[in-house]
């Protein structure tokens, strides 16, 4: 406490922020060989010098290697039972906008084009124009007679025949009507005021549909909305699939669409286990921590190994040592507060411990379906015996929080999504304590050909794509740096894909339920009173609210659960 007052006392400095710093089966599989092309019938990247415009094709900046072979992975085709779809990223540009949408640099609205043989559109892909040009849509081809039909007629749902935003031409939004007990897929966008030719799109049926929603803002204006689709039910078990489609909200009234669903849950498409390993040493990321960075991650035998202790409610004086594979820690259950972990007790052993071990630290995947299983999401999480205190940085004063965000054992992940139609990886999801964001590949860093890099941020150790000073939420600061590098690739254990039935073991300490670290071990309110002891009127509301608006994780008032008791374990990321 006495550290807190002087530490204030002595550092009046700079601007009005906190900075948290703690913060496989055997199937045959048509295998189609798809023209590999992103860029755009009339679209030329190499003549354009702009990287962040969708004049630029986006690719991965190393040629995919040839995946190890086995099952349906990246044959360019999948079946969703009777219904064949394949990813079509050749895109031929229809119309664009040249404002509204992010950046209020307009949208361009694409067709799939050079399909393979038997297969139909479904409907037009669009984009905005603040970015690289990296999407698909999907293309169907029926297999068991009576999946897709045409449609009976379209609606016109929209059009910029009055509209005076700038644009390349005049666009028209068209609804396909299915017949009954079909469902449209996705809007045809034409440059002319004639109905498309029914036989230029298929529905699908019911059967073989699922919910959609809308997720990113693609373009808007004036009452119009245009955003990406996802399938509304998502995680390992949920079948429905993405269909690249966009969704139009047009004055209120939101669309009809649906997208696409794996009706026999057939997993043919997903990696085996040389697949997967295929995969890993493709994108495995290397993880930067900031300069500063008092705390590295460990593998989780050697935070046992080194002293972690288990205590038992109860019979707090009598804790207990762990097993190196955490064999003697309670399995399943719930997190009853009956058990929980905690640094060694000795000084100097728990400050050794609470620096972790970079050098022989391991990374831990989860790989798991998604999407249907036209999806792999692999799931990379580290293990930080101690995540630090939390900074904040106030006008005239940088001030540490106490113990405020300290706790022991963090659990912080990102998550790699490839497409199961060619093995390409399409966004990584950086976990920031209880939230986090998708970052399309496009707009990543690379580093050592198509290995993503991710930054953690000093003490708190989320994730995030830019090093800097990264602002979370209402004012939280966590900084990144190029400091030490862990490259996952090095060591890595795949501890869980249940898809793949008995090839992979479970480590018994995943099973291990309860917190890694004891529940919070101080009083908020009597923390923030010291903090603001020696502050007045403004200063102190502004610290009060910076912390009122912690999320529980950075709080430490929710101890933290190992990976498989999130709710991103079975489900979908958080964003
Ligand atoms: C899954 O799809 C593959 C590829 O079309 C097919 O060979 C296999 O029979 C299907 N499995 C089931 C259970 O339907
Ligand atoms: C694409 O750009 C190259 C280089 O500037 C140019 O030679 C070529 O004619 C362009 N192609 C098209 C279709 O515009
Ligand atoms: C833009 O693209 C060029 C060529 O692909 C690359 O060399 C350059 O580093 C990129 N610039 C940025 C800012 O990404
Ligand atoms: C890899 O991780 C394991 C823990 O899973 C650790 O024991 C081993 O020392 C690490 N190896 C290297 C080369 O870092
Ligand atoms: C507010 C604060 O502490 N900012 C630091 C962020 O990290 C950089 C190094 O990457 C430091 O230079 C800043 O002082």
């Amino acid at each position: 406490m006495a550290y807190i007052s002087s530490h204030i006392l002595k550092n009046l400095l700079v601007s009005c922020i906190i900075l948290v710093s703690a913060l496989a089966v055997r199937v045959s599989c048509s295998n189609l060989q798809l023209k590999d092309s992103t860029m755009g019938d009339n679209l030329n990247a190499t003549s354009l010098l702009d990287n962040a415009s969708i004049k630029n094709a986006f690719r991965l900046p190393s040629p995919l290697p040839t995946w190890p072979s086995g099952g349906c992975f990246a044959s360019g085709v999948i079946d969703l039972g009777g219904l064949h779809v394949s990813q079509i990223s050749s895109l031929s540009k229809v119309w664009s906008t040249n404002e509204g949408g992010p950046d209020d640099l307009g949208s361009t609205f694409f067709e799939p084009s050079n399909l393979p043989d038997g297969f139909f559109m479904f409907g037009s892909y669009s984009q905005p124009n603040n970015m690289p040009l990296f999407g698909w849509t999907l293309a169907g081809k029926d297999t068991s007679g009576g999946t897709l039909k045409m449609p009976k007629d379209y609606t016109l749902v929209w059009s910029s025949q009055n509209s005076k935003i700038k644009q390349d031409s005049v666009g028209y939004i068209w609804l396909p009507t299915p017949p009954e007990g079909y469902k449209a897929i996705g809007y045809v966008v034409t440059t002319s005021p004639q109905k498309p030719s029914v036989d230029k799109v298929r529905c699908v049926r019911d059967d073989l549909t699922d919910a959609c929603e809308s997720h990113d803002w693609i373009w808007g204006t004036n009452g119009l909305n245009v955003y990406s689709s996802r399938p509304r039910d998502r995680g390992m078990q949920a079948l429905g699939v993405p269909t690249g489609a966009f969704m139009v909200q047009n004055n209120g009234a939101a669309d009809a669409l649906a997208c696409l669903k794996n009706v026999e849950a057939n997993r043919s498409a997903m990696p085996n286990f040389n697949q997967v390993q295929a995969l890993v040493k493709a994108y495995s990321p290397l993880i930067y921590f900031h300069p500063d960075e008092e705390y590295y991650p460990s593998s989780v035998t050697w935070f046992f190994q080194n002293g972690a202790l288990l205590y038992t409610k109860g019979q707090e004086s009598l804790p207990v040592g762990i097993q190196p594979t955490g064999s003697n820690l309670p399995q399943g259950g719930s997190n009853d507060c009956a058990y929980w972990l905690d640094l060694p007790t000795d000084d100097a052993a728990k400050s050794n411990v609470k620096k972790g071990d970079l050098l022989g630290a391991a990374a831990y995947l989860h790989v798991k379906p998604m999407f249907g299983a036209t999806y792999t999401d692999i799931a990379v999480w580290l293990f930080y015996p101690f995540n630090g205190p939390a900074k904040a940085k106030l006008e005239f004063m940088t001030i540490a929080l106490g113990k405020i965000g300290e706790h022991v054992g963090d659990w912080e992940h990102v998550t790699l999504r490839i497409s199961n139609f060619n093995g390409e990886l399409q966004g990584v999801y950086f976990s920031q304590h209880s939230g986090g964001i998708w970052v399309s590949a496009s707009q990543l860093e690379f580093q050592n050909g198509n290995k993503p890099v991710v930054y953690s941020s000093l003490h708190g150790h989320a994730a995030y794509p830019k090093p800097g000073n990264n602002l979370q939420g209402s004012g939280i600061r966590n900084d990144t740096g190029k400091g030490k590098v862990m490259d996952i690739g090095a060591n890595f254990s795949v501890i869980a894909a249940e898809y793949l039935g008995s090839t992979i073991v479970e480590p018994p300490w995943l099973n291990y339920a309860r917190e890694w670290g004891p529940k919070i071990s101080y009083d908020i309110s009597k923390e923030l009173k010291e903090v603001e002891r020696f502050m007045i009127g403004k200063l102190k509301k502004a610290i009060e609210r910076i912390v009122r608006d912690l999320p529980n994780e950075v709080l430490g008032e929710e101890g933290p659960t190992g990976p498989k008791f999130k709710d991103m374990w079975s489900g979908d990321e958080r964003g």
